[in-house]
């Protein structure tokens, strides 16, 4: 039976919607090694790290560089990224997440952050929510990216509780998976037909509420 103590939540997806910034900034390199690349392709970099990123991008562009100009262009594309990460404000935040991560304060529920994003503290500090999480694994202290279940067994390990009874919050088919294999329901912010291996989907944090998953969450066994 799972218990809920502890919330790990995705980053880029789910508390903020910074896929269109890592979008564009690819785009652009893309471009410049004269190809495109489609949003729907975009999609398949959700939650995957930036490295593995420009290798997918590549391959997609049919491009052949050596590891000393795939450093040089994942350096360009991290420093345009920033250029939009740098004019963030709160306001970004996205729907319900704000009240939604107080009701768990309020219980008494762990609140973590799991991100496969290096610059996941700047744009925490951008949006000003660096204090609204007990525990912060980000790109930084990770060795595996998604759907490798690393992130998310740190985030549990620093709660000191068992992966059963943190559930995670993701936006990604990796990160499910991720949290899956780490031994975590899945909570999926998106689209079901996209997260199909989510345990439920919630369209965003404005539709739920903590009583309402509590009731699906005692439902799973
Ligand atoms: P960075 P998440 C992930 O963040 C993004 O979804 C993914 O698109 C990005 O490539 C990855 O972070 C690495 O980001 O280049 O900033 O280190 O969804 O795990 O919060
Ligand atoms: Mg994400």
């Amino acid at each position: 039976m799972t218990t809920l103590k502890a919330c790990l939540f995705d980053l880029d997806g789910v508390i903020v919607d910074t896929a269109i910034y890592h979008y564009k900034a690819w785009r652009r390199m893309a471009n410049e090694l004269g190809f495109d690349f489609t949003e729907h392709q975009n999609e398949q970099l959700k939650g995957v790290s930036r490295m593995e990123s420009l290798e997918l991008i590549l391959g997609w562009g049919g491009v052949t560089l050596s590891d000393e100009e795939k450093n040089k262009w994942a350096t360009q594309k991290n420093e345009w990224y920033l250029e939009y990460i740098h004019q963030m404000t709160p306001d970004e935040i996205l729907p319900g997440v704000k009240d939604f991560l107080e009701s768990l304060r309020k219980a008494d529920i762990g609140i973590g952050l799991g991100s496969a994003s290096k610059n996941a503290r700047l744009i925490l500090e951008q949006i000003g929510m660096v204090d609204s999480f007990d525990v912060i694994i980000d790109g930084t202290h990770i060795t595996k990216s998604k759907p490798d279940p690393e992130v998310f067994l740190l985030g549990a390990k620093a709660f000191n509780l068992p992966p059963a009874d943190c559930v995670v919050f993701e936006d990604a088919v990796a990160g499910i998976e991720a949290a899956h294999r780490g031994g975590m329901k899945a909570v999926g912010v998106g689209s079901a037909e996209v997260l199909t291996e989510a345990d439920i989907v919630i369209s965003s944090f404005t539709e739920t509420s903590l009583s309402k998953l509590s009731d699906e969450l005692l439902g799973w066994q």
